[in-house]
């Protein structure tokens, strides 16, 4: 059985490339001229899209092993430092870290915005996909601005593919709410903390993840 040890959100670069090749050949003027999180009202739902938003699961079978590996959930146990990241509308504090390779760290997140908001970790990649589903999610109304539609999560979207957000790497938090994520850095890796919520990460809301 393979445990992954590069989760990310794995199906998620699947999935934006085949949203951007069903965008490219259905609508050539808009590839290209797309404005990244925004107004992509249209974008046509293709099965494959939906299979690409399942984003947790472990040992789905969608690893890819070119990509980079960003660490692994880490055990309470291991954990040698607690980070805590307040996240604001649209922004987080701090707005960088420094981790070492090995370390398990567990961050301890809390919105305390007016909007849900997203902690994730990743590759600057991986958030431009992650983005992508976002934007598909609350085109479905699984999202809203300011809570988590829990219903409509829960609904098949049309293909008998569930679509979910429970990546060990990502927590989604309403207002007020708060959580954690444990996570093992296993190596130095180009990685941010980042919120792909649909305009949020173009304003800003995201951060650099530093290797000592
Ligand atoms: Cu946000």
């Amino acid at each position: 059985m393979q445990i992954s040890q590069d989760f990310t959100f794995r199906t998620s670069i699947r999935s934006a490339a085949v949203a951007l090749a069903v965008l490219a050949a259905a609508t050539p003027a808009l590839a290209g001229s797309g404005q990244p999180g925004h107004g992509h009202g249209n974008m046509p739902m293709q099965g494959h899209m939906m299979e690409g938003m399942k984003m947790g699961g472990h040992g789905s079978p969608g690893h890819h092993s070119g990509m980079a590996a960003i660490g692994e959930p880490g055990k309470a146990a291991d954990v040698t430092r607690t980070i805590d990241i307040t996240m604001q509308d649209n922004f987080y504090e701090p707005e960088s870290i420094s981790v070492a390779a090995g370390e398990t760290i567990r961050f301890k997140i809390t919105n305390k915005g007016a909007y849900l908001h997203e902690f994730g970790l990743g590759t600057a990649a991986m958030h431009a996909a992650h983005q992508k589903q976002m934007m598909t999610m609350m085109e479905h109304g699984m999202i809203e601005a300011d809570r988590i539609n829990h219903e409509k999560m829960k609904m098949d979207h049309g293909d008998g593919h569930m679509m979910t957000h429970d990546d060990p790497n990502s927590i989604l938090l309403e207002p007020g709410k708060s959580g954690e994520i444990i996570w093992k850095f296993t190596k130095p890796t180009k990685l941010e903390f980042a919120c792909n919520i649909p305009g949020h990460y173009e304003s800003g809301m995201m951060g650099k993840i530093r290797f000592k």
